[in-house]
């Protein structure tokens, strides 16, 4: 840690201010170039405390930057973890208000729910699986509260790594019915296919994606809890949606999962 309490304060109501006024600011390390990993992560913790000391629920986990698309088109290097909120969850089908987001991007992910706990370090591929209660197709809606998207790994991990919602799908499959890696998903905005992409493009697996989280969250003392909803992270390169737009992604052997920005 290289940040007092009071700034890691202060910059985490900087940055949910950002997303609650639809304001976006300066990226944090300009300001802070020496901050460190575990003060980027307390940032993220902070806007988590404030949001369910007001009463704000938590939905569920995220991975993100998992794919080389995503790691490419943000130019950066790392997987990174955040947390969903309750708030932002959307059914399928459901028209969005444009207004909650300063530039939002959606992308197409395959999100598992857990039956059992899992704690790394050490948690690998083999335990994730039989840990799985069921998996489903979602659709991240990420707006960085950075201005132009524009961000490094600790800003991006302070901003909640730009989760802003979710759109999960309503087909339920148990793991062993699909073959995560070759699963493919098609993404089209507004009647065009846009990005195409398979679920090997989730760190070889999605499943791997979870077992990565789990030995993040054992560095600061934490496990996943059982019925943990998490977002493996995005196949595909995020796509801008404006308002107006459609956005239908269909999966393989998880069904569409589509919404409306109005
Ligand atoms: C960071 C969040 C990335 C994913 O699925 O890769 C993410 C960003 O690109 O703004 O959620
Ligand atoms: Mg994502």
């Amino acid at each position: 840690m290289t940040l007092d309490q009071s700034t890691i304060r202060q910059l985490a109501e900087r940055l949910e201010n950002a997303e609650l006024n639809r304001q976006p600011v300066t990226k944090i390390t300009d300001d802070y170039p020496e901050m460190d990993w575990d003060d980027a992560y307390s940032i993220q913790y902070e806007i988590r405390r404030r949001k369910e000391e007001r009463g704000g629920k938590i939905a569920g986990l995220k991975m993100g930057l998992t794919s080389q698309a995503k790691m490419r088109q943000m130019g950066v290097s790392e997987p990174v973890y955040g947390f969903l909120t309750a708030s932002g969850s959307y059914a399928d089908g459901a028209e969005i208000d444009s207004a909650a987001f300063i530039h939002p991007r959606v992308e197409a992910e395959v999100a598992v729910m857990t039956r059992t706990e899992l704690a790394g370090p050490g948690c690998n591929i083999g335990r994730v699986l039989p840990a799985m209660d069921f998996v489903t197709a979602a659709l991240e809606i990420i707006d960085s509260r950075y201005e132009n998207f524009r961000f490094d790994l600790k800003s991006v991990i302070a901003d909640n790594t730009s989760a802003a919602g979710f759109v999960s799908g309503s087909v339920m499959r148990e793991a062993d019915a699909l073959d995560l890696p070759t699963l493919g998903v098609v993404m089209e905005k507004n009647g065009e296919v846009v990005e195409t992409g398979a679920g090997a493009a989730v760190l070889g697996h999605p499943a791997n994606s979870v077992a990565v989280l789990a030995n993040m969250l054992a560095a600061r003392g934490e496990v996943i809890p059982a019925g943990t909803f998490i977002m493996t992270g995005g196949i595909t390169a995020a796509v801008a949606v404006d308002k107006g737009d459609t956005i239908n992604v269909r999966f393989q052997d998880l069904g569409k999962v589509s919404f409306r920005m109005g």
